[in-house]
């Protein structure tokens, strides 16, 4: 471990910020990166107070994707550590039970691109660039990228986008389904992330965990079985506190107050 804090973890109220923190590398993935990265996301997971999660990066990039510096260096069983590491670290975000939120600026390229890909909404600044460009470095997407780009914007753009391992910037994105939103810099589409965060966290939290659940788990199922499961999603909810105080504060017209209870 180096002195650096390569990722950085803070809380703002029901928030939590995970902001990756190596500027002078444009934030590229290390094998250690990837580690505290995982640690921090693993404590997110268990804290009930947590209802949204916003990751950003520092500097003039989100993430210019695997350390190419370090992977120079490594062997191939070190590669495949570090491949293993990156699938799992991401799919581990994919299921953190509160919703995620990547703000994205300068560039968003390979496993950067591939971490956004794990979150559940995507914000960018205008100038942004795009792309899982792996197939120029002799290797595929492999942290997500082949199956969750396929699942967002279809099998044959994404088979372009990998191909030719073009950069595409935002509007292209917008227009293909990648991002849920365009602003003009990074610091609105922070401000942006945030505010959608907030209005998250003043839902049900146990209610959008389970929507979250529910949208997640039936995507890869027949509709019959995506059906069972949003019903036992629904069933989770129905001996809450916080669907009572829902109905409360409709006869006191006033706004709920969710206790996750
Ligand atoms: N790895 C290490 N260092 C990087 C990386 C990177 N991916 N990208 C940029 N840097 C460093 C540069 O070397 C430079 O450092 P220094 O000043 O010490 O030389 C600094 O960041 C700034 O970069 P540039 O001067 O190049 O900045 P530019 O604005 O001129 O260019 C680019 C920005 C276009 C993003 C350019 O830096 C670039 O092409 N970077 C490489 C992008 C890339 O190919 N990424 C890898 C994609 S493949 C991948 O992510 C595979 C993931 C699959 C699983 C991986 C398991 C870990």
């Amino acid at each position: 471990m180096t002195d650096e804090q390569v990722v950085v973890k803070y809380e703002e109220e029901h928030i939590a910020f995970v902001k990756l923190n190596r500027p002078h590398a444009l934030n590229a993935l290390n094998y250690e990166s990837l580690c505290v990265l995982g640690e921090l996301v693993n404590e997110i997971r268990v804290r009930r107070d947590l209802r949204a999660v916003v990751f950003f990066g520092e500097g003039k990039a989100f993430c210019a994707g695997a350390d190419l510096k370090e992977r120079r260096t490594l062997s191939p069983d070190q590669v495949r550590r570090n491949v293993l590491k990156i699938r799992d670290v991401f799919t581990e975000i994919e299921n953190l039970p509160q919703p995620t939120i990547a703000v994205l600026h300068g560039f968003a390229l390979g496993g950067g691109f591939e971490l956004s890909l794990a979150c559940d909404l995507r914000y960018a600044a205008k100038h942004t660039q795009f792309g899982l460009i792996e197939t120029s470095l002799a290797i595929i997407p492999g942290a997500g990228g082949t199956q969750r780009l396929t699942r967002l914007v279809g099998p044959m753009w994404a088979k372009k986008l990998i191909f030719t391992a073009e950069r595409i910037q935002s509007d292209l994105a917008l227009q293909l389904g990648i991002l849920t939103g365009v602003e003009e810099d990074f610091e609105s589409a922070k401000k942006k992330a945030i505010t959608i965060a907030r209005g998250i966290a003043e839902n049900g939290p146990i209610a959008v965990r389970q929507a979250k659940f529910a949208i997640n788990q039936g995507q890869n199922v027949d509709l019959t079985t995506g059906l069972e499961i949003e019903s036992q999603a629904y069933e989770l909810l129905i001996p809450t506190k916080d669907r009572l105080e829902a109905l409360d504060a409709f006869a006191e017209r006033r706004k709920p107050v969710f206790l996750g209870e």
